[in-house]
């Protein structure tokens, strides 16, 4: 039996997640759920799954389950008797967990990608217990598989390219929190189908899979590829090519991520190359998406940037979904926010939590000026 601790267990990944382990329960125990306070979907959860250990941010304890709560609590279910934690939190929230995780030196599978991108500086070393979620990143982890890494030409992470790909740029100032929601391709949380409708999401990516893999910038490649059948590529010095081809799902690099090195049946549909028929790549359009530009400049500066970018993009999120700002303000806030800092390079999660805590303050005041 493999026992899993499920971070973020009532988002996105996390009901995904546990649709996996229902196909598997006489492999996979859920030791642990954890949501950012009760609710009825996690009471739900509970009821079906019976973990032993419930950790929540904040709130009481639940009754009959061993519960964790806040700060204090976090420290603890890292020490856990875990095989491998699941990180779906969405956003910096899930900073903290994946610091500690590592910490700890648990095996730790996370969709994470704030996380990855704010510790990189420190933890990066610590990036070997980790199995990518992000399902580029999982296609790029299995293109591995395949050859040596000093034989690496370079990797390319594909991108659906939003909803917004075929909309022309004078009609952007248009776009509302619906059109931005509405991904054509994948099922996700609010705040990644905001970031895939600017291409943040794969500038944030591209910065996410030089941490992860210890790739330079100018190996990694990004083409939009609408169809979403490939998720990731490798090109080998021989020229050769190796892909990750599926129908967009995440149920498949999360249970990739479980099952490692086995393959299990997860519940994904099957693909089909005869229905598919033809596949389309084209380059991205930095003029409509200056976002991923933009990120490819803050990773190769390093240091405490790929966090204010991350934290600067997450405060603009937030705000064009509460509709207190533009889906085109989004770039010029990030932009206003990277332009004014001057922070030195993080040691420590101490500076990297004040580098957030001084970045959100400078956000506040800059939105008054949109
Ligand atoms: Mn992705």
């Amino acid at each position: 039996m493999k026992r899993l601790g499920i971070l973020g267990s009532t988002g996105s990944i996390g009901t995904q997640t546990l649709d996996v382990v229902r196909k598997h329960k006489d492999k996979l125990k859920v030791e642990l759920l954890s949501a950012s306070k009760i609710s009825d979907r996690l009471l739900k959860q509970i009821e079906e799954f019976k973990p032993r250990y419930v950790y929540i941010q904040s709130g009481e304890e639940i009754e009959g389950v061993k519960t964790f709560i806040g700060e204090d609590g976090l420290k603890e279910i890292v020490n856990l008797d875990i095989d491998l934690f699941i990180n779906g939190i969405a956003g910096i929230a899930g900073i903290k967990p994946t610091y500690y995780l590592l910490e700890a030196g648990k095996n730790l599978a996370t969709a994470n990608k704030e996380a990855i991108l704010c510790l990189g500086e420190i933890s990066k070393d610590k990036y070997k217990n980790l199995f990518p979620i992000d399902s580029e990143h999982s296609a790029i982890f299995q293109c591995m598989l395949s050859g040596r890494k000093e034989d690496i030409d370079k990797i390319i992470l594909t991108a659906s390219g939003g909803p917004f790909l075929d909309l022309p740029l004078k009609k952007f100032h248009q776009i509302t929190v619906e059109d931005a929601l509405n991904h054509p391709k994948w099922k996700m949380g609010r705040k990644v189908s905001i970031d895939s409708a600017t291409l943040m999401n794969k500038g944030l990516e591209v910065i996410e899979a030089h941490y992860l893999f210890d790739i330079p910038y100018e190996k990694i490649e990004v083409v939009i590829h609408p169809d979403s059948i490939i998720h990731g590529l490798i090109q080998f010095k021989d020229n050769s090519i190796i892909a990750n081809i599926s129908s967009p799902d995440m149920r498949i690099p999360i249970s990739y991520a479980i099952s490692y090195p086995e393959r299990w049946e997860n519940g994904s549909r099957k693909l089909d190359l005869t229905e598919v028929a033809f596949l389309r790549f084209f380059k991205p359009d930095y003029k409509k998406f200056p976002l991923l530009k933009l990120a490819y400049e803050v990773g190769k500066l390093g240091g405490a940037y790929p966090t204010v970018l991350t934290v600067a993009d997450e405060f603009a999120v937030n705000l064009f979904l509460k509709g207190k700002i533009k889906f085109i303000d989004i770039h010029k806030l990030i932009k206003s926010v990277l332009e004014k800092v001057s922070f030195s390079s993080p040691r420590n999660l101490e500076e990297i939590l004040e580098i957030i805590k001084k970045t959100e303050i400078l956000v506040k005041e800059l939105i008054k000026n949109l």
